[in-house]
């Protein structure tokens, strides 16, 4: 296997419909200090995307503005690449490849199939089961050493390491086998109509989520109306899994720490509490809103950095896909 100078890093985000807040502390927002420290790739996921239903002019629309998104949460496209899944051919071919390799019984098990099964009982197609596969590509095609992602994929991280595995013991050491980087505190963001749920995007209450296109209105009003536990008291813990879900979102977005944040709401309802809360998040959305509207407006400048991020992904991919196509007995094209 060849070295690399730097640990390498993968992650993506599907350009589905609103991007959350959940999304953002548990994902993105933990992109941007491993710039420094790694070599990153950051990727839009538009082919996942397709296992449920698009608009194909939404699907267009969501993807440009995940691309400014990433840019205006700090991802900096002279330090990290940034691409679009779709301009690297590679990721669908190698998924083929693998497909050979994971077992249908393991990616019927996954929490997410069984999930969007339920939720898109009309639509079940091959490709809500196969999606896994697809990130396994994703991640094996660049080596990569670490996966951050929210606690929600860490299945898919195992079955990736799973497949690399299989493939390496079967064709010999090919793939590096991947571990997962989870930010604890931002890992699992509730829904703020039920606790006991993720925030999700696909969430069909919109008032469950706080998506990063919400105004600063719509913010105070989602939160004003998130449910709370039965005493009064703002504090953190098992038997509080709203509060403790809106302390979390609190310490994350204004940088206060747990205790001293239950501290500064000692005696002080839930009211005072939730308007607090509001105001962190919003001064976290409002400037990233901003920056990424100033990018939307700059097309050629967007478009400029998804040519390069796809040609410096390509050039990782090919090289890979090469030597998986070698290794299984495919005889190379004669140029
Ligand atoms: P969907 O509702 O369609 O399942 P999603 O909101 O889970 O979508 P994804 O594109 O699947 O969004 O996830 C993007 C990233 O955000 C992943 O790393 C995922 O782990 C993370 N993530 C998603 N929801 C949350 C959440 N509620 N808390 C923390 N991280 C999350
Ligand atoms: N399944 C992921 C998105 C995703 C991904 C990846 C994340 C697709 N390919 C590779 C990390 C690495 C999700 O968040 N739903």
């Amino acid at each position: 296997m060849e070295e690399q100078a730097r640990k390498r890093v993968f992650s993506g985000v599907q350009p589905t419909g609103k991007v959350t807040l959940g999304n953002y502390l548990g994902a993105i927002r933990n992109w941007q200090p491993l710039q420094e420290q790694y070599d990153c790739i950051y990727c839009v996921v538009d082919l996942h995307s397709l296992t449920v239903t698009q608009v194909p002019a939404e699907l267009r629309k969501n993807t440009m503005e995940l691309v400014a998104l990433y840019i205006a949460c700090g991802i900096d496209p002279t330090k990290s690449t940034l691409f679009i899944q779709s301009h690297v051919h590679e990721h669908a071919e190698l998924a083929w490849i693998l497909d050979t390799i994971a077992y249908v019984g393991e990616l019927n098990r996954m929490t997410q199939f069984k999930d969007k099964s339920r939720k898109h009982a009309d639509n079940i197609n091959m490709g809500l089961m196969n999606y896994p596969v697809l990130m396994a590509s994703d991640i094996l095609l660049y080596n990569a050493d670490y996966i951050p992602v929210g606690k929600d994929q860490v299945q898919h991280v195992e079955l990736t390491r799973d497949v690399a595995q299989r493939f390496n013991a079967r064709y010999s050491d090919t793939f590096v086998v991947p571990q997962t980087l989870i930010n604890k505190s931002g890992q699992s963001i509730k829904s703020l109509q039920d606790p006991s749920a993720k925030m999700s995007k696909s969430d069909p209450n919109d008032n469950a989520l706080i998506s990063l296109n919400d105004d600063a209105d719509t913010i105070r009003r989602k939160l004003r109306r998130a449910v709370t536990d039965s005493d009064t008291c703002v504090r953190h813990g098992a038997d509080k899994p709203a509060i403790t879900n809106l302390l979390n979102i609190y310490t994350l977005c204004s940088g206060v720490s747990m205790s001293d944040a239950e501290k500064s709401f000692e005696g002080k309802g839930y009211g005072e509490f939730k308007d607090a809360v509001a105001d962190a998040v919003i001064s976290v959305v409002s400037p990233i809103q901003a920056e990424q509207k100033r990018l939307l407006a700059d097309k050629a400048y967007l478009e400029g950095v998804l040519k390069t991020g796809a040609e410096q992904a390509s050039y990782i991919a090919s090289k890979t896909l090469a030597k998986v196509y070698r290794k299984v007995g495919l005889i190379p094209r004669v140029r």
